[in-house]
């Protein structure tokens, strides 16, 4: 096929998908990044397009949509939507985090569980990709609501999942609380002990380093990608978004590496801190997120010399990104930099943009960073380390084994240099030298294209 016929065809792939379900905008975002990088693939590789590949990997395999009924403190019936996207599963058992947000939706769900198929692509481990959860908000719910919560929620999904056939993890609102009451009543209702969630505690299967590992994992690719250019994070300021579990052990792994930190926040504002955020000031983020379930805006009680910043809504723009820096790693959601923001992180010298959330940069703004050179670690492998250190703990439930830190770090920081090199020299041989996200897509669509192309049409 030629540059201008494959193009054409993935245009009016794109269109249909949108008159399908028009509302799902951020799973139509999802798609179009990943086509923008694929037509030097199709220009060698017909078969993809004739054998219907494109079509199939914008269609879950299989949706599920549920309710949650659960009953609050006060003894009033709650209704929520529960949901499994099921996307693909060409390479390994579905796989992927669920989330519980009250932006939750089908659109939101099918870009993350599309992204996670070519995430885990990536990772070269036997994963397929997934997504879940629910519209349910965990702030201000008390344990036992929470508890309530998750028992309901894996009432009905116990009957999809298992350690065969899909395996969900931790993402946004999802943590090791809600991970031990799902397997709980997982447990419960199918009388069995297995590896069907990850994310799970030490002594009942979990894996050491997996709450580190997506922040830990960003930050070894970052370090991949300044060494490339005979640079590295030593000395550099860093702004990082978010303060939850990928915020927080990226903040721990760039102090290990000697770089200095200087904002954290959330979704009703952020933290300044000049002086840099140290393994102490870190410790009390974790103290209030993790334990107190507090506001990132009671950081500066401890530490009155930081300035806390609160969001305002209005704004076209976050003036977390307008803060001097040379490295930025948004850790929060997805669209939280815009091209304002970009511009402004430019305007500043940012050297590297490396993602810790899902799709965290809109269209534009990426387009900004990739046109003015900056290094652009994209989500889908900058993030992998999580998801990957969730396959080890697989593989340890199916063994029966849990391995030492040292050896599950050395693993991580192995699969961490490995992701880089792939996109690296994809991108490379198809002709975007140093465009990751390129790389990125194309490594990650030629595997999971051939598994489906072998498996005849599915
Ligand atoms: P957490 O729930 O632990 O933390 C989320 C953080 O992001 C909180 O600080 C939260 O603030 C903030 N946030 C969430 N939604 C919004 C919003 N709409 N606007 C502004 N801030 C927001 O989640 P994680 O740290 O696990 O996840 C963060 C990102 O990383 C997500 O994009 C997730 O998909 C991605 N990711 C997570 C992995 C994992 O292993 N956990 C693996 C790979 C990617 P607030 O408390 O105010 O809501
Ligand atoms: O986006 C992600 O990769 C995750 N939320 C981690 C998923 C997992 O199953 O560990």
């Amino acid at each position: 096929m030629t540059k201008i016929q494959s193009s054409a065809f993935l245009g009016d792939l794109l269109m249909k998908v949108k008159a399908r379900d028009p509302q799902e905008a951020e799973f139509h975002q999802s798609i179009a990044e990943v086509f923008s990088s694929i037509l030097p693939v199709l220009e060698v590789h017909s078969e993809y397009v004739s054998s219907g590949i494109l079509e199939r990997l914008v269609e879950p395999e299989r949706v599920l949509m549920f309710r949650v009924p659960w009953v609050d403190d006060a003894g009033h019936v709650q209704v929520n939507r529960g949901y499994r996207i099921e996307m693909n599963s060409a390479v390994g058992p579905y796989k992927g985090g669920l989330r519980f947000h009250p932006s939750v939706s089908i659109g939101i769900l099918k870009f993350l569980a599309f992204e996670q198929v070519f995430k885990n692509a990536l990772t070269t481990l036997q994963m397929g990709g997934g997504k879940g959860g629910a519209d349910f908000d965990p702030k201000g719910k008390t344990d036992g609501e929470v508890m309530r919560f998750c028992q309901s929620f894996m009432t009905e999904l116990a009957r999809h999942i298992g350690p065969n056939t899909d395996i969900p993890g931790g993402d946004i609102g999802v943590g090791g609380r809600e991970i031990g009451y799902l397997f709980g009543q997982y447990r419960r209702i199918r009388n069995q002990f297995n590896g069907v969630l990850t994310g799970k505690a030490l002594n009942w299967g979990g894996s050491l380093l997996r709450p580190e590992a997506t922040g830990y994992g960003c930050v070894y690719f970052a370090r991949e990608m300044l060494a490339a250019h005979s640079d590295q994070l030593d000395g550099k300021t860093c702004l990082v978004s978010g303060s939850g579990n990928v915020a927080q052990y990226t903040l721990e792994k760039l102090v290990h590496l000697g770089a200095k930190p200087v904002t954290v926040s959330d979704s009703q504002g952020f933290i300044y801190d000049a002086d840099g955020i140290d393994q102490e000031k870190i410790e009390w983020i974790m103290e209030l997120k993790n334990n107190r379930r507090a506001r990132i805006s009671q950081y500066v009680e401890k530490f009155p010399k930081a300035e806390y910043v609160a969001a305002d809504p209005r704004l076209p723009y976050n003036p977390l990104w307008s803060i001097r820096a040379d490295c930025a790693f948004p850790c929060a959601t997805q669209n939280e930099i815009a091209a304002e923001d970009a511009t402004q992180l430019i305007e500043n010298g940012i050297v590297l943009v490396c993602e810790g959330s899902n799709m965290p940069t809109t269209p534009d703004a990426v387009r900004i960073i990739i046109e003015a050179s900056v290094l652009y670690g994209p989500a889908k492998a900058a993030n992998a380390g999580g998801v990957a250190t969730s396959g080890l703990e697989m593989a340890q439930n199916r063994l029966g084994l849990s391995w030492a830190r040292s050896d599950i770090d050395a693993q991580l920081q192995a699969v961490m240099k490995s992701i880089h090199e792939t996109c690296y020299f994809t991108a490379e041989r198809y002709g975007s030298p140093n465009n990751l996200l390129a790389g990125a897509n194309i490594a990650a669509f030629v595997r999971v294209a051939d598994a489906m192309l072998d498996q005849g049409v599915i």
